[in-house]
């Protein structure tokens, strides 16, 4: 305990000697039981100072981290602070009050919180599909997105088998446009995409079909241009060769 001195003359004013008191144990912090990595929870708490002093809250995360000293915040009115995990587990948040004489309450009773980590989705795959001359180069472009908002990396398998590429990290939802030549006629490639989040969890591999003819021959081009004036026929010829 601290002692105050409020006046000159202790024999004319001993009335005036006071300890101060502890704030009282914070209330258990009220918060969310479960969430997500890298997203903002509130906790509150409150507590009272028998003096009425004003109060601040360090509140212990369970991470190796804390909130620092919080306030000023009147004796008896709520005080909220939030924090983002960086990491999967479970941790215990607790917290103290101490008031502006630097009396320290006791800890709170804890309370635990979950933190997980969504996989990102499969990445989405556009590009060409049909007539796909060997030889020439084209464009493909990959989206990853992870609800966590976690920044994804790409991996892409052009041609089947175990051998990947990787790309990125990127941010989640951002396209990465890759270029590729396929070399093989009268073959179905398999375009294999999966995306990993910055914290290893991984999506399914997704697949796109690409197909290139016997021969670059002027006979696809014709084709091409009757796909790109009848959409309707493109559209039955994806729904076939899907
Ligand atoms: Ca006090
Ligand atoms: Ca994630």
């Amino acid at each position: 305990m601290y002692l105050v001195v409020t006046a000159p003359n202790l024999l004319y004013h001993k009335e005036q000697f006071f300890f101060n008191l502890a704030p009282q144990k914070p209330s258990e912090p009220q918060g969310n039981t479960e969430g997500n990595i890298n997203t903002e929870y509130n906790f509150t708490t409150d507590s009272t100072d028998p003096e009425g002093k004003n109060l601040y809250y360090w509140f212990n995360w369970g991470d190796g981290t804390n909130s620092g000293w919080d306030g000023p915040h009147s004796s008896g009115a709520n005080a909220t602070v939030s924090h983002a995990w960086t990491e999967r587990g479970y941790f215990s948040v607790k917290v103290k009050a101490k008031d502006e004489g630097d009396v320290e309450s006791e800890w709170s009773d804890e309370v635990k919180i979950s933190i997980s980590n969504d996989a990102p989705k499969k990445p989405s795959i556009k590009g060409k599909k049909f007539w796909v001359i060997p030889g020439k180069e084209y464009e493909y472009t990959f989206k990853a997105t992870d609800s966590d908002n976690d920044d994804v990396y790409i991996l892409v398998k052009w041609a089947g088998g175990s051998q990947y590429d990787t790309y990125g990290p990127i941010n989640s939802g951002e396209d990465l446009v890759l270029k590729h030549t396929f070399t093989r006629p009268l073959t179905t490639y398999i375009i294999q995409a999966k995306s990993v989040d910055i914290f290893g969890e991984e999506s399914d591999w997704e697949s796109f079909f690409v197909l290139t003819p016997k021969t670059a021959g002027n006979y696809q081009q014709i084709l091409e241009r009757l796909l790109d004036r009848f959409p309707i026929l493109r559209f039955i010829v994806q729904e076939i060769f899907y």
